[in-house]
């Protein structure tokens, strides 16, 4: 897995604390790839029984990581490394990126145990206690529906809710999380001294101290007044009362030096003790950077859950959707639209209608038509995020509900099922195809070349990858490039302007346009008929 690290001059380091994965990059100065590493959360660290990285719990809504799990991951990640031969002592400044939305609680005392970390031992030992709860809530969890109602009840509503936070009430979203848990487990939560997001308490441990959290992923809580860059007081009454703001510290521009690696860092690895930490952020603000997204472009990525992104100037929430503060230029934004059902629902019709095979799966999607002889299929087998439905529902080309396909025809119906039902969210968010506009896509999938043509059609935009398909991994490194003080001052494209650009992968069937702009229009229905048949 580990590339060999072949190295000179000094490196910038990006770590990517995914839901299924730990992963790093690591660049040089002139923004080549020297190394990449992984460990696998469920393969490699089976004591924690994780699947997909995650628990879920018996009422199918809860879903968990533990936090040791990631320390964890992290010794082994370093120890990888080294064995490798990656040279810390050239490493000039890191920074990382998280799935969004996950919290940690810190128990009382753990901030002194991360100040007095000693090199002999690994980081999982010496913190083995000091976590509230060890189990924390992540993205998928769907448990907080109660919570999210009053939420907006105490603000005026859903729509005032995003106006100020960017995002109407989100069951993940990290407020109505830390509702929940002050409730359900008051005596874990009144053991706890912080609050860290997955992306803050990965900053913490190489900082030996609590990090503050960065604009972009504190715009995942509905806690954050995305305009002024404080906390919302009247989110922070309605999540958890006054106490909360101590909790959580101030968050900071995604760009702030939050200091040096502590002296762990420096005994254990051999780091110096002059590499700065660059505030970690959400992975796809980090996407946005390591895919250097331009207005125009649409980012979509492909990994356990399938995300859209676009960059904004103005912040204009609406009901459906999020909008983050930009972590590239905190005085902008960022749009995202995030969908559960995406890699683990592929995986499930590979294995079922293509042998368990990437490639039977592709060639099912090469032997069919484009548009499908008008099947069309929602699939969501877990509650979808964007629409709040759930179930698999199959259509015939007169919309009649069918219970099955050929394998063939259901691999179709899934993929374009999905790209459809990007391309209308997305579409009501505002956006629109320009000329010149790109899709750029990253995340697992994106190295599937038969997915990118159907998202390439279905978008009717020609399709473009990256070399490195980890963009938030890869965006972390460039994060940790432009944060380092030899580069103070210089913007982030300045920084970044001889990074490799993305390359052309597809480009659109000329039936495209034909086909789906009416597919379309069909889905669309046919989504809202779904919505009406489930009920609210
Ligand atoms: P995350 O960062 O969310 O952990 P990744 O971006 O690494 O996830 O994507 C992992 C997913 O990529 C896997 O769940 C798998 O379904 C998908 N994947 C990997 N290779 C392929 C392929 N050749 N075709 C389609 N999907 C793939
Ligand atoms: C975004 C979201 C997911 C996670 C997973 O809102 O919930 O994309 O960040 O990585």
């Amino acid at each position: 897995m580990a590339a060999a690290a072949h190295q000179e001059g000094e490196l910038y380091l990006g770590f990517d604390f995914s839901t299924q994965q730990l992963k790093v990059v690591a660049i040089d100065q002139d923004l080549n790839v020297i190394h990449q590493n992984r460990v696998h959360f469920d393969s490699q660290l089976p004591e924690f029984r994780t699947e997909g990285g995650v628990h879920v719990g018996a009422d199918g809504l809860t879903v968990t990581s533990p936090a040791l799990m990631w320390v964890k991951a992290l010794d082994l990640l370093l120890e990888q490394m080294q064995e490798a031969g990656v040279d810390f002592s050239t490493v000039r400044a890191l920074s990382g990126s998280a799935q969004q939305h996950g919290s940690v609680y810190w128990k009382n005392g753990a901030g002194l145990t991360l100040g007095r970390l000693r090199g002999e031992h690994g980081l999982s030992q010496q913190l083995q206690d000091c976590f509230s709860v060890r189990d924390c809530p992540v993205w998928m969890d769907s448990s907080t529906g109660r919570q999210c109602r009053r939420l907006q009840e105490a603000v005026g509503g859903a729509a005032q809710l995003a106006e100020i936070t960017g995002s109407r009430a989100y069951e993940r979203f990290t407020g109505s999380q830390i509702c929940k848990m002050r409730k359900e487990r008051a005596q874990e939560f009144g053991e706890t001294e912080r609050i860290s997001l997955v992306s803050s308490f990965a900053a913490s441990l190489f900082l030996g101290d609590y990090a503050a959290m960065d604009y972009g992923d504190a715009s995942g809580m509905n806690l954050l007044d995305i305009r002024s860059k404080k906390w919302s007081q009247a989110c922070l009454e309605a999540a958890a009362g006054p106490g909360l703001e101590r909790l959580l510290g101030t968050p900071l521009p995604s760009a702030s030096v939050l200091g040096n690696v502590s002296p762990y860092w420096v005994n254990r690895f051999g780091f110096s003790d002059q590499c700065s930490v660059v505030a970690f952020t959400g992975d796809n603000p980090a996407s946005l950077a390591g895919m250097r997204l331009r207005e125009g472009d649409l980012a979509v990525s492909l990994g356990t859950s399938d995300t859209l992104f676009v960059w904004l100037r103005h912040a204009r929430p609406a009901l459906e959707g999020h909008v983050f503060v930009n972590p590239v230029d905190w005085r902008q934004f960022m749009a995202l639209l995030c969908f559960k059902n995406g890699s683990l629902t592929r995986e499930r019709l590979r294995n079922r209608c293509a042998g368990g095979s990437w490639e039977g799966f592709s060639a099912a999607l090469r032997q069919t038509p484009l548009g499908n002889h008008g099947y069309v299929g929602f699939y969501f087998d877990v509650r979808e995020i964007t629409p709040p439905a759930v179930g698999v529902h199959l259509f015939d080309a007169e919309d009649k509900e069918v219970s099955s396909l050929s394998a063939e025809a259901e691999v179709r119906a899934l993929v374009e099922g999905q790209f459809l039902s990007r391309r209308l969210h997305a579409e009501r968010l505002g956006y629109s195809v320009v000329p010149g506009s790109r899709v750029l896509a990253t995340g697992g999938a994106s190295r599937n070349k038969d997915i990118l043509q159907v998202l390439c059609d279905v978008m009717n935009v020609p399709v473009y990858t990256m070399d490195v398909s980890d963009s938030a991994c890869l965006g972390a490194a460039y994060r940790a490039l432009h944060g380092a003080p030899e580069a103070s001052g210089e913007s982030f494209f300045d920084v970044l302007k001889n990074a490799p650009e993305a390359r052309l992968a597809v480009t659109p069937h000329p039936e495209a346009q034909r086909v789906y702009d009416e597919m379309l229009r069909r889905y669309a229905r046919l989504e809202k008929r779904v919505l009406r048949e489930l009920g609210p």
